[in-house]
C-alpha cells in the first residue's frame, strides 16, 4: 500500500514528505529530483489514550508509506515524463499538492499561484493518460484475428469508459458492476486511484480562511469527488519544531482542532480502505492495520502467521466501550467482553487478543 505525493514543482510535495516520514531531504531550489519513499505514523487518540491507560514498555501506531514523485518541468523530455507517469501508476493512492501560497520562490516561480487551475489541469492530464490507454487496449482488440469472448465484452465497456473520459469523468466516479470491475482489473487506471487534494496555502490565508480561486477549486472537487485538505506547510513546520506538549495549544491559538499532517495521514489512510484493530498489554500496546472487512482469523495473522494457523478464537472488546467504562474489569461486567469465532469481520477500533494453539 502506497500513496503517491503529486503535483507541479514547487508545490511542497517534498516539505510534507518530510513531515509525515520525519526525514529531512532538501527542498525548494536545493532538492534533488529523485522519488522518495518512507513511512509515516497515523496518529491517533485512541493508541495515546491506551499507552496512558497500560503504561506499556513500547507503544507502535500504524504506519503508511508516502512515496514523493517529483513533479515534470517544462524541459523534461518525454521519457523522464513517462517514468514519472509510471511512478504514479505504481501508486495505491494519489496525493495531489497544488500551490496557494503566494510567496515567490526568487526567479523560479513566476507566475501567480492559480490552484484550481492547477487541480483542473492534473485531472485532465490523467484523464487523457487513461483514455491514451483505453485507445491502446482497444487497438490491439480490434487487431486480433479471432478475438476471444472476454476480450470483445471488454472492448464494449472499453468504448463506454472512452465516452465517459470523453466527457471529463473520472473512472472514480462511475458505477461499476462486480464483473465490469474483474473486466479491467489489470488496466491499472489512474483516474480509478483515489484522489485528495491538499492545497498548501500561506499564514495569511488560513487566517483569512480563503485564497484566490477557493471557490472554484472545492465545487471542481466537489463535482469529481474529490477530498480537499488545506495545509499550511510552513506552520505545520512550526507546530514540528514544538515539543508535543505544547502542539495542541498552538493548534487552538490558530483555531484548529488537529494538525493538517495529521489530518493529511487519517484522510489518506482512509482513502486505502484500511482500518486498525488494537493489541494491548503491558509490555505493548499497538495499533494493526487490515482492510475494512477482514475477517478475525485473516486479522490474527497480522501479528503472527502462527496465530493465524492455529487460530481458536478471539476475546474482543471495542475501544469506546473501554474509554466510556475505564477499565477491562468493567467492560466485561458489563458483558461487551465478548468471544468471537473465525467469522467475525474485525471493525475499526476492536481491541482484540487471540486464542490459539500451535
Ligand atoms: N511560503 C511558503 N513556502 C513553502 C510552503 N511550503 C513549501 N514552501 C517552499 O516552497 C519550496 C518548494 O517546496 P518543496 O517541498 O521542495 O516542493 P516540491 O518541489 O513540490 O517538492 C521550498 O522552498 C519550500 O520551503 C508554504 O506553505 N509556504
Ligand atoms: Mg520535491
Amino acid at each position: 500500500m502506497q500513496i503517491g505525493l503529486v503535483g507541479r514543482p514547487y508545490t511542497g510535495k517534498t516539505t510534507l514528505f518530510n513531515l509525515l516520514t520525519g526525514s529531512a531531504y532538501e527542498t525548494g531550489l536545493s532538492g534533488k529530483r529523485e522519488v522518495l519513499t518512507g513511512n509515516a505514523a497515523v496518529p491517533d487518540k485512541r493508541i495515546e489514550y491506551l499507552a496512558r491507560l497500560y503504561k506499556p514498555q513500547k507503544t507502535v501506531y500504524a504506519q503508511i508509506q508516502f512515496k514523493d514523485i517529483p513533479g515534470v518541468h517544462s524541459g523534461d523530455g518525454a521519457g523522464a515524463a513517462n517514468k514519472l507517469l509510471e511512478e504514479v501508476r505504481g501508486a495505491d493512492a494519489l496525493v495531489q499538492v497544488v500551490r496557494a501560497f503566494q510567496e515567490d520562490m526568487v526567479g523560479v516561480v513566476t507566475e501567480t499561484a492559480d490552484p484550481s487551475k492547477e487541480l483542473a489541469d492534473f485531472a485532465s492530464d490523467l484523464v487523457l493518460a487513461d483514455m491514451v490507454a483505453v485507445e491502446n487496449r482497444l487497438k490491439r482488440i480490434e487487431n486480433t484475428k479471432k478475438p476471444s469472448k472476454d476480450a470483445l465484452t471488454q472492448a464494449g465497456l472499453l468504448k463506454s469508459i472512452l465516452t465517459a473520459l470523453e466527457n471529463e469523468q473520472r473512472l472514480s466516479e462511475l458505477k461499476f458492476s462486480e464483473a465490469e470491475k474483474s473486466l479491467i482489473a489489470d488496466q491499472n487506471f489512474l483516474t480509478e486511484k483515489p484522489l485528495v487534494v491538499v492545497v498548501n496555502i500561506d499564514e495569511k490565508q488560513l487566517s483569512s480562511n480563503n485564497y484566490p480561486g477557493r471557490d472554484k477549486l472545492l465545487n471542481f472537487a466537489s463535482n469529481h469527488q474529490i477530498p480537499v485538505i488545506e495545509v499550511c506547510a510552513r506552520i505545520e513546520m512550526e507546530i514540528n519544531q514544538l515539543p508535543k506538549t505544547e502542539r495542541d495549544e498552538f493548534l487552538k491559538d490558530l483555531g484548529l482542532t488537529e494538525s493538517g499532517i495529521n489530518h493529511l495521514a487519517h484522510t489518506a489512510y482512509n482513502l486505502l480502505g484500511l482500518i486498525s484493530f488494537f493489541t494491548v498489554g503491558q509490555d505493548e500496546v499497538r495499533a494493526w492495520t487490515i482492510r475494512k472487512g477482514t475477517k478475525t482469523r485473516r486479522a490474527a495473522g497480522k501479528v503472527h502467521s502462527d496465530i493465524e494457523r492455529g487460530f481458536i478464537r478471539a476475546e474482543v472488546f471495542h475501544f469506546e466501550d473501554i474509554k466510556h467504562l475505564g477499565s477491562v474489569s468493567t467492560v466485561k461486567e458489563k458483558g461487551l467482553f465478548r468471544l468471537e469465532g473465525k467469522e467475525y469481520i474485525v471493525k475499526d477500533g476492536d481491541i482484540i487478543s487471540f486464542r490459539f494453539n500451535v
